[in-house]
């Protein structure tokens, strides 16, 4: 194989900046600092719970990219993810957390702003935020301004997988300190893949791959040795270190022993109901013919690679975390983990994102560390990602901007059954209308945590009802049901105002 050195990009401008801070007296570090090129910091001390100032705490915001919540923290029955679980078990584990818009950029953005999609405008993978909101201020430029060095590795904001692997795709320059772009084996075994649907971009298909060789050698492999390098150069000072897996993104390529663990007769798909996708409206499924007409043999196939591929991340989450202990740094490091959205394995015959069914708008979200009272306790409120920016600023102490559309999940890490009334709302485009009547349409849903309520274009092109708590698979559409009217008023109201 070839191996290939990830670029650590550091500019001159970077130099120049810690070579400033370094005539003020400032301690800078080999990697470099741009943050006196920023506006003045608004220097907030971290408080304590009583207070007192603290020593600032660091955050170590791990991304996983189109992971669905197939972990064994939240029950899955047969997907082995030993690192995670610790994880969760360390801290608080959302058992309704939202994406904003399931699909990459658009859903990172939302995160990484703290912002709707509405306001980002950002809702496709090609768009870049800064060319609607130059002035906005990023999360991880928050605490650069805070004193912070900010360090990525892999995939934060969107990059295109996997034509893009290796590169800074959409990147936002003024996020970060240190840039690293990995690029591992899987990028040059391309060749190799199973392609069950050749007809769509390789970014899109379900395409697979058991290789030879170690996890190290992969993209993520690299990853998480990058970040580990990372932790060791960092550590002395408060840092932001953002960790982009871009697996279980497809292309499925995960090392062979972790498709091993899933022997393909143990692999269950989703149950399938006569007539499920007779009483949603036209546009609702993404995928159409259901299962792109592939037979139950690919399927099993396809979710079983989906499954080694958790199991890789789940692995090298678990090397990530085991610097972070080693170098005595999880007491005062808060560590979120989160996916830019779910994903869909063959349910209602619908696979990966651009859904508003459950499935694909729900999340992975573990947060633990400092200040985190709950220790392995699940939350069942309804929570979205564009808090975690509110959440990590209130947790370090640091002022966030004005206008944010997120709250602060700090009640729920000291109560996970605290009382909270903010449902959660997620937003998918499509195509509507036939030849020349053709037009986009945008489809929102709100999730409380006992209905879930979707409207495509305010309801023109339907409406969809599920109770969750009797119908957890979404079977059946109760919008049309007079005796769910109310209900469904009372959804459509929340969608109107915005929340
Ligand atoms: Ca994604």
């Amino acid at each position: 194989m070839r191996s290939t050195r990830p670029a650590l990009r550091v500019r001159r401008l970077r130099f120049l900046a810690a070579a400033s801070l370094c005539l003020l007296g400032a301690a800078a570090g080999t990697l470099g600092s741009r943050a006196a090129a920023q506006a003045p910091a608004r220097a907030l001390a971290p408080r304590s719970a009583e207070g007192q100032a603290s020593p600032k705490r660091n955050v170590l915001f791990i991304a996983s990219d189109d992971l669905t919540c197939a972990l064994g923290c939240y029950g899955h029955p047969l997907v082995k993810t030993p690192h995670l679980d610790r994880l969760a078990g360390r801290g608080v584990r959302f058992e309704r957390a939202y994406c904003q818009f399931p699909l990459c950029s658009p859903s990172r953005v939302s995160v990484l702003t703290g912002l709707r999609p509405e306001k980002t405008g950002v809702r496709d993978n090609s768009t870049r935020f800064r060319s609607i909101l130059p002035d906005a201020v990023a999360l991880p430029q928050l605490f650069r301004r805070n004193g912070y060095r900010a360090a990525r590795v892999g995939k934060l904001y969107h990059y295109g997988v996997p034509s893009q692997i290796g590169t800074s795709g959409l990147d936002d320059d003024v996020s970060w300190d240190v840039i690293v772009n990995p690029r591992g084996r899987d990028k040059d075994e391309e060749g190799l893949l199973r392609n069950l649907t050749p007809k769509r971009g390789l970014g899109s298909a379900l395409a697979f791959h058991a290789t030879e060789g170690s996890d190290e050698e992969q993209t993520d492999g690299k990853v998480a040795s990058e970040a580990i390098r990372l932790l060791e150069a960092l550590r002395d000072r408060p840092f932001f270190l953002a960790v982009g897996f871009f697996r279980p993104h497809t292309p499925y390529v995960a090392p062979r022993r972790h498709f091993d663990g899933y022997p393909l007769d143990k692999v269950a798909l989703p149950e399938t109901f006569e007539g499920d996708l007779e009483d949603v409206p036209e546009v609702a499924p993404w995928v159409q013919p259901p299962n792109w007409g592939l037979g139950r043999q690919d399927c099993t196939a396809a979710v079983r690679a989906y499954y080694a591929c958790v199991s890789f991340v789940d692995a090298q989450v678990g090397r990530v975390l085991d610097a972070l202990e080693r170098l005595g740094l999880a007491e005062r490091t808060v560590v979120v983990f989160w996916s830019d959205h779910g994903y869909l394995l063959g349910e209602h015959g619908q696979w990966m994102k651009m859904s508003l069914f459950e499935g694909s708008a729900r999340v992975p979200l573990l947060i633990a560390g400092p200040g985190i009272e709950a220790r392995g306790e699940a939350c069942g409120r309804t929570v979205e990602l564009l808090d975690l920016y509110p959440t990590l600023a209130d947790l370090c102490g640091l002022e966030a901007p004005p206008g944010l559309d997120g709250a602060s999940l700090r009640p729920l890490l000291e109560d996970p059954a605290r009382a909270w009334s903010r449902p959660a709302l997620t937003e998918v485009t499509r195509k509507a209308g036939q030849g020349k009547r053709k037009k986009d349409i945008l489809g929102r849903s709100v999730r409380t945590e006992r209905w879930r309520c979707t409207e495509w274009d305010e309801g023109r092109e339907g409406i969809e009802l599920y109770d969750h708590e009797r119908d957890p698979q979404e079977r059946r559409n109760l919008a049309r049901d007079p005796g769910h009217a109310r209900v469904v008023e009372e959804m459509r109201a929340v969608l109107r105002a915005g929340r």
